[in-house]
């Protein structure tokens, strides 16, 4: 009991701190601007954060991994290695209890990383582990600093096996900690496009979720300082541009 009190009082002083953080950086008008954060979280997250490199888009891109060799190729703002104690920099293997624990073992600096934005996105792909276990630890940390939060999860081929049952399972445990989430379906791709190898297929998709965050920061510029909802932009199904709208990629 009494060692819950002293984690209580613990995690109060943390809070405090990041507050005041934030309170100095407002005195010295650095965040006028809605802030606007895009996490990525396993490797399909990582890959979607890279895809922001060289685009104009107002947002901080952070990525979250357990596997070493892949958040070093990462091109990302800021970049958080969540294994330190728990593996040895190889991923999780597909073990979403795995990816929990190393999100869970990380949880202050992930805080720290998210505290005081107005909104953040957090993307992953489901059915491996690191995406599908600390997701919604990611998630919940950035509603503790006070953002709104968007989920954007990624279901994986049919052809991926069980793969598919894990990123039900996983999908469902994101939908509990995020009201505004959806699944952005990587079979959509292939009946949309004709012959895409895996490689295409990931990069479209990723530009469609790109692009969607884009378009939610440019709105926010334009209308700033009025406060926008991120539910305000449902991903839109009827332009077809040159990149897959990601709205013909969102599943039920
Ligand atoms: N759209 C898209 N999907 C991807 C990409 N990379 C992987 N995926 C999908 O995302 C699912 C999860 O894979 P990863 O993100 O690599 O898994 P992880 O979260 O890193 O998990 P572990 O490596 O097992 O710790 C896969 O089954 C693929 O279907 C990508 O770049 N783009
Ligand atoms: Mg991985």
């Amino acid at each position: 009991m009494k060692g819950k009190q002293m984690e209580n009082d613990s995690n109060l002083v943390n809070d405090l701190k990041r507050r005041d953080a934030l309170m100095t950086a407002n005195e010295n008008g650095s965040t006028d601007c809605p802030r606007i954060a895009v996490v990525g979280v396993g490797g399909a997250g990582c890959n979607v954060i890279s895809s922001f490199s060289g685009r104009e888009c107002q947002v901080d891109t952070i990525a979250i991994n357990t596997d070493r060799k892949a958040l070093e190729k990462t091109e990302a703002d800021k970049k958080i290695y969540i294994c330190k104690e728990v593996l040895k920099g190889e991923g999780t293997r597909g073990d979403a209890n795995l990816g929990k624990k190393c999100a869970e073992c990380h949880i202050e600096e992930i805080r720290d990383a998210l505290f005081g934005y107005e909104y953040v996105f957090v993307v992953a792909g489901l059915g491996g582990g690191t995406g599908s276990g600390a997701m919604p630890i990611v998630i919940d940390s950035a509603a503790i600093g006070g953002a709104e939060t968007s989920a954007i999860a990624i279901k994986p081929f049919f052809f991926e096996g069980e793969r598919k049952e894990l990123a039900a399972k996983a999908y469902r445990r994101v939908q509990a900690v995020c009201r505004n989430s959806c699944l952005v379906d990587n079979n959509l791709i292939m009946s949309l496009e004709e012959d895409c190898d895996l490689n295409t297929a990931f990069s479209k998709v990723n530009e469609g979720i790109v692009d969607h965050i884009a378009e939610f920061a440019k709105s926010v510029e334009i209308n700033s300082p009025r406060k926008k909802r991120i539910s305000d932009i449902k991903p839109s199904r009827t332009e077809r541009t040159g990149i897959i709208p990601l709205g013909l990629l969102v599943c039920a």
